[in-house]
């Protein structure tokens, strides 16, 4: 499959948006970055699985059982597989099965020469959801980093950016999906993590090419709706836009661009809710709810700055720890 995908944006058939997500994925595919290759991998789709070992150097993938899911019963099936690094047993995992397909792969994510083990799996649903679990030697110790359920939008495969030999995740920040309009209509900021000591740490602002050239797509997509001649979207492209210009450092005229460009006869994502999701009202506009909503992603803080210390790697990795 195209790698793209499954990047930071999708092919959206039959739809307004349809060629603005297409550009974006032809701004990024003629990027120069090397996407890292898998050493060796292994599928889980719809064949039974027993004793399957994957190996490359030290590290080894023993995968003990696996049974597809049975659309047909409710049977609980189960993946079993056991990891090891120089012949020595690090842990084992069962779940169970609540994927569509899966697949483990070994690759080298940092230059230490010793592959991670990667499980990615799909979860299935309308958009939903690819999870990454990653697995990684550090000293004598197994890192384990878990990410949370990636929409397609967001979940793209490793690629060394700039040639550092650390890979980053390309991702996007899946909380604008649906925020102020159809999820065809969602531009989310993009969100690079790279991998270093075991860990995805966020590297966003490192990597200006890739958030100007995100940004671009969204001013192109938006630059002829106006306040008296909206384009149906407009405000859901918008409100990444000014996401990704606060990341850029370009908050006040990200802003300037917002209010020149949105929609002010669109509804959708003006009621306001309190922390238990109740409805409290109405903001008076688009821009007063897409400040408040900044500042609840924490792009903005309460002063209504944009946030220095802004961490977005905590809305990809769920969890981590080492085993
Ligand atoms: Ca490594
Ligand atoms: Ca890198």
């Amino acid at each position: 499959m195209w790698r793209n995908l499954l990047g930071r944006n999708q092919i959206l058939g039959g739809n307004i948006l349809a060629v603005p997500l297409m550009a974006g994925i032809l701004a990024l595919a003629s990027a120069t970055a090397a996407i890292a290759e898998p050493l060796a991998e292994i599928s889980l789709g719809d064949v039974p699985l027993r004793n399957q070992a994957l190996t490359v150097g030290p590290v080894s993938v023993r995968i003990l059982e696996f049974d597809p899911v049975n659309y047909a019963t409710d049977e609980t099936r189960y993946l079993a597989y056991e990891l090891y690094i120089d012949g020595e047993f690090q842990t084992e995992v069962r779940q169970e099965v609540d994927f569509m397909f899966a697949d483990f792969s070994l690759q080298n994510l940092d230059p230490d020469g010793i592959p991670e083990v990667i499980f990615h799996r799909y979860t299935g649903g309308a958009h939903c959801c690819s999870i990454y679990t990653i697995y990684s030697a550090q000293g004598d110790r197994l890192h384990r980093t878990i990410t949370y359920p990636l929409d397609a939008s967001a979940a793209g495969t490793f690629e060394d950016l700039d040639g550092d030999d650390y890979s980053e995740f390309l991702s996007a920040d899946q909380r604008f999906l649906y925020a102020f309009g159809s999820y065809a209509s969602s531009w989310p900021p993009i969100v690079t993590l790279t991998f270093r000591n075991g860990s995805l740490i966020d590297t966003t602002r490192q990597f200006s090419e890739d958030m100007r050239s995100n940004a671009y797509g969204m001013y192109e997509h938006t630059r002829e709706s106006t306040p008296n001649e909206p384009k149906l979207g407009a405000n859901s492209i918008l409100a990444g836009y000014v996401a990704q210009k606060i990341l850029m450092g370009e908050y006040e005229s990200g802003w300037d661009y917002m209010l020149a460009h949105h929609d002010p006869t669109d509804s959708w994502g003006l009621t306001e809710y309190n922390s238990s999701g109740e409805a409290m009202g109405t903001f008076a506009d688009f821009p007063a709810a897409l400040e408040s909503f900044l500042v609840d992603l924490d792009y903005l803080t309460v002063t209504g700055d944009p946030n220095p210390n802004l961490d977005l790697s905590r809305i990809v990795v769920e969890q981590e720890s080492l085993l």
